[in-house]
Parts: structure tokens; sequence; C-alpha cells
């Protein structure tokens, strides 16, 4: 069942809705960030130019090195008094990006997670154990926001502390749990070393997002935990989670809730939008942004939309489910690929444990890749016919062998309570 009637609301309709609110939030972009203005005085341009969602590619792009450049509040478009919270997004290097929220900002994030969470076949009266980290962090309140503007019941309990999240759960009868998904896995792992049957959790849906989760990943959760795996997305830049979520219905690619937030698909190379269907970088606009609108930013993030209908009833754009980014491309001698295709080629494999870690290394000015994977506790083959496997596997997908390949037993590769994972380990200079 929708939250909003705007969810199902006639396509037509939506895109003049749309060019509407992309008119103004032009015009609010050029009249309040001098960054803006700056741009579209370079490129020739003024907000009368845009008049409808076919003259986006008109303005210009914004990139995360925009939010670098212009830290801390550079790209803010309101004054300090109206900015009622600021989160940030730590990258891997160099300053935060710096996010800004005024309070009708704040009532729009509550209310697509609250979307996002109903999408989800989470309802009012649920019990919702969020386990995303509270404080600069986008997931936390994200999340909590959204789940009392459902009217359900939130623990606001953040990541870590995973014994104690498995006991509240149990205690407090939890429905929902808000997660990522690597954490999800050391839940059930947790569980079972508390004595628990992870499938007999209360819980019947997992949210989970912040990092990508291939298909096999997702098996392995739903499997494990006998829960339900919804998959959530969202960006600090953008607003935090809650751009876009599964439906429970179909769960078959993410709506993006398209009267907030713009999309497009371009070829990363050239800039240029790819064609209906294709995979591309997903582009984001938001339409009703006050703190900070953020004109065609580029997530890095790959993915296709589809635009036809759902069988949930909304007619809003899918998203694939992230598995890439653009800056996650590895190339190791020459070959291309992504670290989803190589979780993704090996995670069903009969005895591969669903951690893995990926090491590369420069040697006489060549790349070398070091794949460790964990074994399945309950490994009834050797370990010599499953390393066989996961190298013939490999090269016949992918036609790719790492230079060292190490199977290691279960519980070996670190695991992430806090946070995000981190799988792959670049050691280059
Ligand atoms: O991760 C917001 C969030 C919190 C989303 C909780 C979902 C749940 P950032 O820290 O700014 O914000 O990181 C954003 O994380 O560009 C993607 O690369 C990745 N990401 C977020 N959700 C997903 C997902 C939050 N469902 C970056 N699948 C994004 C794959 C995701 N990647």
């Amino acid at each position: 069942m929708v939250y909003k009637p705007v969810e199902a609301s006639d396509r037509s309709e939506l895109r003049d809705l749309q060019s509407d609110q992309l008119q103004k939030t032009v015009q609010h972009a050029y009249e309040n960030v001098p960054y803006y203005r700056d741009q579209f005085d370079e490129m020739g341009i003024t907000p009368e130019d845009i008049q409808t969602v076919d003259d986006i590619s008109e303005l210009p792009f914004t990139t995360k090195e925009d939010f670098r450049d212009e830290y801390p509040d550079g790209l803010f478009a309101v004054d300090d008094e109206d900015v009622l919270r600021i989160h940030a997004s730590s990258g891997t290097t160099g300053k935060p990006k710096i996010v800004s929220y005024t309070d009708n900002d704040l009532d729009i994030w509550s209310e697509v997670v609250a979307r996002s969470l109903a999408a989800s076949g989470a309802e009012a009266g649920d019990t919702v154990q969020n386990a995303y980290g509270y404080g600069l962090f986008t997931g936390g309140l994200g999340l909590h926001y959204g789940t009392e503007e459902l009217d359900a019941t939130v623990i606001p309990i953040g990541s870590g502390q995973t014994q104690r999240q498995v006991e509240l759960m149990i205690d407090l009868e939890s429905d929902v749990f808000t997660c990522t998904p690597s954490y999800a896995l050391y839940l059930a792992e947790t569980a079972e070393e508390m004595g628990h049957d992870p499938a007999d959790l209360p819980i019947s849906t997992i949210i989970f997002g912040a990092e990508p989760c291939t298909d096999p990943m997702r098996e392995e959760i739903e499997e494990k935990l006998g829960v339900n795996g919804v998959d959530i997305y969202g960006l600090s830049e953008i607003i935090g989670p809650g751009v876009s979520c599964e439906c429970h219905e179909a769960q078959d690619g993410l709506h993006i809730w398209e009267d907030h937030f713009y999309p497009e698909i371009i070829d990363p190379q050239t800039g240029d939008p790819v064609d209906e269907g294709d995979e591309g970088e997903l582009v984001l606009t938001t339409l009703t942004r006050e703190a900070l609108p953020v004109l065609r930013y580029r997530t890095g993030d790959l993915t296709t939309l589809y635009y036809d209908e759902c069988e949930c009833g909304r007619t809003m754009v899918r998203m694939d489910n992230v598995t890439g980014r653009t800056d996650d491309l590895l190339i190791v001698r020459g070959v291309n690929l992504y670290p989803s295709e190589i979780e993704h080629t090996i995670l069903d494999i009969d005895g591969v444990a669903p951690h893995y870690r990926i090491d590369l290394y420069e040697e006489d000015n060549l790349d070398v890749m070091e794949l460790t994977v964990e074994t399945e506790q309950s490994l009834t083959k050797s370990k010599q016919s499953l390393e066989g496997e996961v190298l013939e596997r490999l090269e016949n997908v992918l036609q790719f062998t790492p230079d060292d390949l190490q199977l290691v037993n279960h519980g070996e590769i670190g695991r992430t309570e806090v946070g995000k994972v981190q799988r792959v380990h670049d050691h280059r200079d």
C-alpha cells in the first residue's frame, strides 16, 4: 500500500510537477548559491532557460569535488538561522561533505523514509530496531524520524553492541531491523554464537542499505534470518537514506521518490545520457531541498532505470540495486572488473561464506591481486577442491584469475560492527 497517493500518480502529471519544482530549484540555486550563479554565467545560461525536465541537460553537473571545494557551507542556499540540522559524509580521504537541512527539508526527509518503510511492508504500530549509526552519518537519524513519521515504534540502538541487539530484539519483539547488509550477516552469526537459531528471531523484515548487496548476499541474509530483505538507497549529498527503496510486493528495483529527486543515467565517460534501459551512472537533482539544492549530482553509483509498471501499483521509476560505483572499478593486468562481480561470481559456490577481501599491491610496476575468501563453517569438501572450483568459476565467468587465492576458516576475516564494510584494500601508491 502506498504511503502517499503521489507514489502512484499519473506519469504525465508527475512530469508537470517535476518541471515546476525544477524551475523553482534552479531559481533558488541561482539566486542563493554563488557557486551555481558563477557556473550558469560561465555557461551562458539563465534559470529561465530551464522550463521543463527535458531542459535539465543544459545544467552543469555537481560533483563530490565541488562539495569538497566549497567546504564547509559554500553550497548552502539559506541563512545559518534557517539551518536546523547538519550531517556529514566522511570520505576515505580529505574533508567530509557537509550537508544541511531546514525544517521543511527535515519534514520531507522523514516523509520519504516513511514511504520507504511502508514500501518495505512496515506498518504503523510495528517495532523498528534501528541499527544504523547515529551522529553525523545520515543512516541513524534518517531512519529514526522516518519510523516515527510512519507512527511505528523506533528502538534507537544504533550500530554495534551486537549481543544486546539480539537480546533486545527478542525481548521487545522487533518486527523490522534496519542495518547494512554486512551487519545483517554479523547479527546472524552472533545470534548463533549466543545459542539462537537466527531464523527464529522475531524480525520479519530487514531494511538494508548504505552498502552494495549482490543477489547471492541478499539470499544469504534472507535465508539465514528467515526475513524479507528490502534494499534502501540514499546519499548524504541528496538527503540521506530514502532517495529510493524496494517495495516488498515485487522486490524488483528501488522506487525513486521522483517528486523530490529527479534521476538521470549518464555514460560516466562522456557525461551523455544513455538509452533507456541501459546501465550508467546515476545523476540526481533535488526538486524540493531548501538548505542544499543540488543540481545534477554525479553519484558515482552504477544502475539502470526501469519505467514500466510495477505490480505494487507505484508508478515511480525503479532503479536496479547498486552493486558498483564508477570509482570501484579495478583494473588488474588489463582486466576491468568490479568487486561486486567477484562477489556475485563466487558467493553461490557451495562452501563459500559471504565474507571476502581483496588486497591490491604493486610489484615491479604490475598490479597484483590477492583474494581472501572465507569458507562455510560446515565445509564438507576439501579446501583444495573448493579452491579449484573458485578459480575455475572466476576464469569461466570473468576471464580472471587472482594472483593469490587464500581460503580461510570461518571467522578469520574481520567483521564490521560499526560503519560500512570495506572489502577492497588498495596498498598501491
Ligand atoms: O549511506 C545513506 C544511507 C543510510 C543509505 C542508510 C541507506 C541506508 P552516504 O554515507 O553518503 O549515505 O553514502 C552514500 O553509499 O552513493 C552509494 O555508493 C552507497 N549506498 C547507499 N545505499 C546503498 C544501497 C548513506 N542500497 C553512498 N546499495 C551511495 C548500494 C548504497 N550502495
